[in-house]
């Protein structure tokens, strides 16, 4: 992966130099920056300078080691320190990464919002992100199935704004108070801390089961969204529904929606399984070499608005959680861009200890009465207390870039000195009063009731109980192979519940409520009696985006992406260094992998004089023993006599189809074919593809059928792959 220190500076401090005057975050946390990297020495904690960080203070005897002193406060500091670095992980979303960026209006949409991030195009609006997981612990898997989180905090003008939301937009539950009976269902369970990273257990499906309105977020979870290529590929959503409230105090009910410029995509299963033990750190590593690369990741910003007096007008709740607002009904405006373009510079004070909070908004949007978002709102300033302590919002990630002054005061580990002799209000003084309207303050949407016998009963409203119109409008929008994914998901998750209650439910009820064909087919996989009637009529509606294959970029483009190139002593240089230089053109990043990592020289003995290595030979990023095709998009093999050697080796062989297998593109010139027919038989397609100004060499572009046939060649090519 990309090389983190650059000459001593980090790439992300140089970026922070640079764009300093333009982003407000970054100079802001530059107060409280250093680099490791000086010739300073080292110093104890209180500034004393130290000459001994290795050995602990003995009584020693002559030629004997001695007893250790108590009295070495140096090196009691040192473990001391050490024993209590670490601090509480997240309850759920443990494991995660971050990165900084900015976010920047198109449109402004003051029609509906006073909020200054929202209205002011002329903005630069800092902020900071972080992706996660949310079942595993801090050191699970990265490419796991599960859902993700998508949750960004805003540094604006007027305070922190932060929308904690996830790549897929509907939640399990409808109620706050429901929230931990789902956590404790989903997390490995009581008895065995078994499994890590996974809902493919007894209790999570048990949970499934009892809880219909799971039923629609569960068919999200099991199709491909689950899996992403790449944090840089997926959708974020609010989830909740908020409130725009404009200069005229009018309110309009809203949804956000993150879209990535480069299309939604997602791996397929046996590389997420693969790559979760090959690569833990995947997707952690993807963000930050893309970011590195300066190919930065973007994302529209997308609202969905509903009119107060429109509320009523659905056929379900639109404070319902469980459901999605049919863009059909309620069309999506892309009003925003957000584009993240630094990577952190040290990960526990900032993605650790970064700390969001729902209830984090600023004037211009408020709550709705979402039961779901009410309970967050208390959930996550709570949290935050128990893991980083009262004064959570004092640590440099977190705390904002426009003045903050008030009378909280005190507690465990206060930064902050405040000058003056008064800390309440009203004081004789008049010392920090209260904003006046024209400052600008939040002030919360005067609503009303509007029911004269309000009474207090803990219910929701009747539309709340519809739970399978959503889950059967998602299976129907699917295409076949997205499908075929989510029974192949359902049947894994299943085979791993031992006990029948829990999938015999599922398939003979649960998956009849959505679809028959769907139920009976899992059934059958997972060894349960198969159902033969539905419980009720497929409406036969469908939504079209949600199908993630409608977010593929207008243009096809290969940013981003990452590419191998497959080499050994006796490539064609031409065609190496003619694919290599159009790979980069094209914005996406070649990566060589030879027979091993000391330098290898092309067919004649020597690369080109052009070459600023022509000497010494190509030396490889990678052997191939140290990498997989699964940490690939891509694969290109020149041609040469080397091809003689790769067709030998079994790994070479396996990479190839293995790479056919996960219906990625594979490309070669000349004498590559002759490996690739070897391995892929000749049944496969191999096409062969005249040069272009990208790629100024003649080569073979194989093998995967194109487009949504891949799902079905995704067998084939293990077929083949046991033929070879
Ligand atoms: Fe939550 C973390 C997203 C419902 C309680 N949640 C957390 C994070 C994300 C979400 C992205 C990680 C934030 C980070 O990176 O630090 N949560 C959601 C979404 C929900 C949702 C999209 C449904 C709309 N959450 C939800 C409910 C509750 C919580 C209903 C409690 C009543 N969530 C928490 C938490 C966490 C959290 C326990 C754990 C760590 C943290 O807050 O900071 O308070």
């Amino acid at each position: 992966m990309a090389t983190i220190i650059a000459g001593g500076l980090h790439k992300a401090q140089e970026v922070v130099k640079n764009s300093a005057s333009k982003n407000k975050k970054n100079v802001d946390l530059e107060r409280d920056t250093v680099n490791v990297q000086t010739k300073q020495c080292q110093t104890a904690d209180h500034g004393v300078n130290i000459s001994n960080p290795d050995n602990w203070l003995k009584g020693v005897a002559p030629n004997r080691t001695g007893a250790s002193l108590l009295e070495d406060q140096i090196a009691r500091e040192k473990i001391h320190r050490f024993d209590h670095e670490r601090i509480p992980e997240r309850v759920v979303h443990a494991r995660g990464t971050g990165a900084f960026g900015n976010f920047t209006l198109y449109e402004s949409i003051e029609e509906l919002t006073h909020a200054g991030v929202l209205t002011d195009t002329s903005r630069n609006t800092p902020v900071f992100v972080r992706f996660s997981t949310v079942q595993g612990s801090r050191g699970s898997a990265d490419t796991v199935r599960d859902v993700r989180g998508f949750a960004v905090k805003f540094y604006t003008d007027e305070g922190i704004w932060d929308l904690v939301g996830n790549n897929i937009p509907v939640f399990f539950v409808q109620e706050a108070i429901k929230f931990p009976d789902f956590v404790h269902a989903v997390k490995p369970e009581p008895h065995n801390e078994v499994p890590q990273g996974q809902s493919a257990h007894n209790n999570f499906w048990d949970f499934v089961y009892l809880h219909p309105e799971a039923t629609h977020m569960v068919m999200w979870v099991m199709s491909d969204r689950a899996i992403p290529r790449s944090f840089r590929m997926m959708q974020g959503f609010g989830v909740n529904t908020f409130v725009l409230v404009n200069k005229d105090g009018k309110r309009h009910f809203v949804k956000f929606h993150w879209i990535p410029k480069l299309g939604v995509h997602s791996l397929v299963w046996d590389e997420a399984l693969k790559l979760a033990g090959q690569d833990p750190d995947f997707h952690r590593k993807d963000l930050m070499e893309a970011i590195d690369n300066k190919v930065y990741p973007k994302w529209d910003l997308g609202i969905q608005v509903i009119p107060e007096e429109k509320q009523d007008d659905f056929e379900f709740d639109i404070l319902d959680a469980t459901k999605v607002w049919p863009e059909d009904l309620v069309p999506l405006r892309i009003i925003g861009q957000l584009e993240l373009n630094r990577n952190i510079d040290e990960f526990f004070p900032q993605t650790e200890q970064v700390a969001f909070c729902t209830s984090h908004v600023v004037p211009g949007i408020d709550f709705s009465d979402d039961p779901l978002l009410q309970g967050r709102n208390f959930s996550y300033f709570d949290t935050q207390i128990s893991r980083l302590g009262i004064n959570w919002e004092e640590l440099p990630i977190n705390r904002p870039v426009c003045p903050m002054m008030n009378h909280n005061r005190d507690g465990a580990m206060r930064h902050r000195i405040t000058q003056g002799t008064v800390n309440y209000w009203p004081n004789r003084f008049e010392a920090l009063p209260p904003a006046t309207p024209d400052e600008g303050p939040f002030t919360t949407y005067p609503q009303t009731t509007g029911d004269a016998g309000l009474v207090k009963k803990r219910s929701l409203s009747d539309k709340f109980r519809e739970h399978h119109s959503q889950a059967q409008l998602f299976f129907n929008s699917m295409s076949a192979h997205e499908r075929n994914h989510m029974v192949k998901a359902l049947g894994f998750e299943l085979d791993h519940c031992d006990d029948p209650t829990v999938y015999e439910r599922l398939a003979g009820h649960r998956l009849v409520e959505i679809d028959l064909g769907l139920a009976q087919k899992v059934a059958e996989i997972v060894g349960a009696p198969i159902p033969s009637k539905a419980l009720r009529p497929n409406h036969g509606r469908r939504a079209p985006r949600l199908s993630q294959e409608e977010f593929m970029p207008t243009t096809p483009t290969i940013e981003g992406r990452r590419i191998a190139i497959l080499i050994g002593d006796g490539f064609d240089s031409a065609a190496f260094y003619g694919m290599k230089a159009a790979i980069k053109a094209a914005g996406a990043l070649p990566v060589v992998v030879g027979t091993k990592r000391s330098p290898i020289f092309a067919e004649g003995g020597a690369s080109p004089s052009s070459s600023p290595i022509s000497k010494k030979g190509v030396v490889p990023d990678h052997q191939y023993n140290g990498v997989r095709s699964t940490l690939f998009d891509a694969t290109f093999i020149p041609g040469g006599p080397h091809i003689q050697t790769l067709i030998k080796n079994g790994q070479f062989r396996y990479w190839i189809a293995e790479t056919f297998g996960h219906l990625k593109t594979l490309g070669g010139t000349g004498e590559a074919a002759d490996l690739l027919k070897h391995v892929l038989g000749s049944e496969v397609d191999v096409k062969v593809a005249a040069p272009t100004d990208t790629a100024p060499v003649e080569w073979y572009g194989v093998v995967t059928a194109g487009g949504r046939q891949r799902a079905e060649s995704f067998g084939q090519g293990f077929e083949i792959l046991r033929g070879a």
